[in-house]
C-alpha cells in the first residue's frame, strides 16, 4: 500500500504497512502488530529520533559484535518485516550468523522468514532445524539451531520476556534492541539499545564499518566501558521528561 508522500506521518504509516504485508504473507504473528503498537508509543515519546544515549549503546553493541568470536542475530517475524536488508548488511559487517527464532513458532513461519532473509541477501539462515534446547526456558524460543547454541554473543530484537536471562545463564553476551527501557529483556541484557530497530540497525552498520580495523582488545574495551544500567536510567528519565 502506498501512503501519500506528503503525509506528516508517512514513515510511521509505511512501517505499519510492512507489518500488515508480513501478516498477509503469513510470517508476522498477529500479536506482532500489537507489539509494534507498543513500540510506536515509546518511539513517539522519544520524538522518533535516535538520541545520543541510544547512539552510545549502538556503538558499544557494534564493538561487542566485532570483538566476538561467534556472534549471531536472532530474527523474528517483526524484524523480518521491518528491516531485513539492513539486518543482512549488519550481519555481513560484523560477520554474524543469522538464526530464525520465534515465540509463536510454526515451521511455515520459520520457512517464510528464512526466505525473506535469503531474498534480502542472506547466504545461510539457521533455525529451520532445532537441535538444542536452552535450559530453563518454557517457551518455543528455547528450541534453537547450532548458530544460537554455539554463539558467544546474541543480538535480540523486539524480544519478549525471559530468554535473555536464559541466554546469559549459558554464558552468552546479549545485546537487545527494545524501545521499552523497563522490559525484562532491556534490564537483563548486557547492552540495551532503546531505539527503533529500523534506525538502530543502520546506525550499527555505520559504527561497525568505522571500527572494522580496530584490534579485538580495543573493541572489547569500548564495549566493556558501556554501563547498561546507567544508560537505561537516563533513557527512563528521557521518557518521564517527555511525558
Ligand atoms: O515473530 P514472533 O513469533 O517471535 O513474535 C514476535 C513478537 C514481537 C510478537 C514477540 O516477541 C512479542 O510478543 O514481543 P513483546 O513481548 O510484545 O515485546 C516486544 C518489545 O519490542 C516491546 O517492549 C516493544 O516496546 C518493543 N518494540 C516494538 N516495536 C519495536 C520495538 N523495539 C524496537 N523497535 C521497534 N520497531
Amino acid at each position: 500500500m502506498n501512503n501519500p508522500p506528503q503525509h506528516p506521518r508517512k514513515t510511521s504509516l509505511d512501517l505499519r504497512h510492512r507489518l500488515v504485508d508480513g501478516l498477509k504473507q503469513g510470517f508476522v504473528a498477529e500479536t506482532g502488530l500489537i507489539a509494534h503498537g507498543r513500540g510506536e508509543a515509546y518511539d513517539y515519546l522519544l520524538g522518533e529520533r535516535t538520541c545520543v544515549h541510544a547512539e552510545r549503546a549502538e556503538k558499544a553493541a557494534s564493538a561487542l559484535l566485532l570483538s566476538s568470536e561467534k556472534p549471531v542475530f536472532s530474527v523474528n517475524g517483526n524484524v523480518a518485516a521491518l528491516c531485513p536488508k539492513d539486518v543482512i548488511r549488519l550481519s555481513k559487517a560484523v560477520k554474524a550468523l543469522l538464526e530464525v527464532n520465534l515465540f509463536y513458532r510454526t515451521p511455515l513461519r520459520e520457512r517464510l522468514i528464512a526466505r525473506v532473509l535469503e531474498d534480502s541477501g542472506a547466504e545461510l539462515v539457521y533455525g529451520l532445524r532445532k537441535r538444542h534446547r536452552i535450559p530453563g526456558l518454557g517457551s518455543q524460543r528455547a528450541n534453537v539451531d547450532d548458530a544460537l547454541w554455539d554463539s558467544d554473543t546474541v543480538l535480540v530484537m523486539l524480544e519478549d520476556g525471559d530468554r535473555t536471562g536464559a541466554l546469559k545463564a549459558m554464558g552468552k553476551k546479549v545485546i537487545a534492541v527494545d524501545l521499552n527501557p523497563l522490559s525484562r529483556t532491556a534490564r537483563t541484557a548486557d547492552i540495551t539499545i532503546v531505539d527503533n530497530v529500523v534506525r538502530a540497525v543502520p546506525n550499527m552498520i555505520v559504527h561497525a564499518r568505522s571500527m572494522k580495523d580496530m584490534s579485538r582488545g580495543r573493541l572489547a574495551s569500548i564495549a566493556a566501558r558501556f554501563d547498561n544500567r546507567k544508560n537505561l536510567k537516563i533513557m527512563e528519565g528521557l521518557f518521564r521528561k517527555s511525558l
